[in-house]
């Protein structure tokens, strides 16, 4: 049996969005959902048990981040990641690919690895498909992801055949070099930007290859939203309908409905999290950012249509002016309500689909977005 299995419920008739279950040695997850991002084996701000009481089912974590600080030994005599940072539910880390891609300036790309300077001391630093594996097979999520390039947008299309290339050719070195099969599940990352026969020559590659899940890499990556939702429509259709399928780094409202359409079962992102942090709250009728002064007298809460820890204790007044003093308690009650938002909304997605009316959906949600837009 393997780690991680995908139980497809049903398609939406009007959409062709799909409902269904991902089970994983800790846990069933429903799908489509929305991962949080705790990079440092902490979802910033917020404990586990927040976690558990706004329903997050899966956080995703960083293999480049991890193996920096604290480094995956501690985390591996800790018992690995789980009981290291106290969350027993589904944990999925991303390789480190495109850490160093994002986060180096200085980078060299040969066929054995990366070459990089670590992005806080500046010391030289080198991270290979094997070295992806040994550290997540050391932190022990319950699914992990193969080591990839992510190219920047745009990018020439010479460049983009031979980086999907190697990025096939590190899938299979992942593969060979992953030693945990039996309870952690290793994803493949299609890339390809936007070049349709690329995209479809990396996914047959990777298909061949049998992972037992699938990710979209390579977007939102400063393309424009209709590229994105157009490479959807040719690549997703390309995957398996049995296994598990990613779009990495996605996190807008919007493109989380949009992306569920296009036959998504995944997504993560720091978004929610790192708007929270700067005052900016995710509502059913847009950003609002709370900072602004037309906040200063107004104690109605964030969101009126939510009843989450925040929009039921907490006015705007009070949290602006939190937020404002650069108090912590302001950052952690609007990460909690951003975090509520996304998972509510993945929540509905998913009785949208059951009931055959994502697209109504859609079209219900987007009258009330976009109300306070900037
Ligand atoms: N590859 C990996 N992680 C990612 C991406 C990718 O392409 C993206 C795309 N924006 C986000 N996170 N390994
Ligand atoms: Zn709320």
């Amino acid at each position: 049996m393997a780690a991680v299995t995908y139980e497809l419920i049903k398609t939406c008739k009007q959409s062709g969005a799909r409902l269904g279950k991902i089970h994983t040695p800790h846990g069933t997850i429903d799908t489509p959902i929305f991962m949080p991002v705790g990079t440092l084996a902490t979802v910033k701000t917020l404990s586990p048990e927040e976690l558990n009481d706004m329903a997050a089912q899966i956080i995703l974590s960083n293999t480049y981040h991890l193996w920096l600080r604290p480094g995956e030994d501690i985390i591996a005599e800790a018992g690995g990641l789980h009981s290291f940072m106290n969350w027993d539910k589904p944990i999925l880390t991303d390789s480190g690919g495109y850490q160093v891609f994002s986060l180096s300036k200085l980078r060299d790309i040969k066929e054995e690895g990366v070459h990089f300077r670590n992005h806080i001391s500046g010391e030289k630093l080198f991270l290979s498909p094997e070295k992806a594996m040994n550290i997540q097979n050391a932190l022990g999520p319950d699914i992990m992801m193969a080591f990839d390039e992510c190219p920047p947008y745009p990018a020439e299309r010479d460049y983009m055949k031979a980086s999907v290339e190697r990025t096939t050719r590190w899938a299979e070195r992942c593969l060979e070099a992953h030693q945990r099969p039996i309870d952690q599940a290793l994803f493949g990352i299609v890339q390809g930007g936007e070049y349709e026969d690329l995209r479809k020559q990396s996914a047959n590659d990777l298909i061949s290859l049998d992972f037992p899940g699938y990710a979209v890499g390579g977007l939102s990556v400063g393309e424009p939203k209709n590229v994105m939702n157009e490479v959807l429509d040719f690549t997703t259709p390309l995957l398996p309908e049995n296994k598990p399928r990613y779009l990495m780094g996605v996190g807008s409202a919007d493109s989380l409905i949009d992306g569920a359409i296009r036959g998504i079962d995944m997504f993560d992102c720091v978004l929610p999290t790192r708007i929270a942090r700067n005052g900016t709250c995710m509502t059913s009728r847009g950003r609002l950012v709370v900072r602004n002064a037309k906040y200063t007298r107004d104690f109605r809460p964030l969101d009126d249509h939510c009843d989450c820890y925040t929009c039921k204790n907490y006015s705007r007044a009070y949290i602006r002016h939190l937020v404002k003093c650069n108090e912590t308690f302001g950052f952690r009650l609007t990460s909690y309500h951003n975090l509520y938002f996304l998972l509510k909304l993945m929540k509905q997605v998913r009785e949208a689909i059951e009931d055959d009316r994502l697209l109504d959906f859609k079209e219900e949600f987007f009258e009330q977005y976009g109300f306070y837009s900037q």
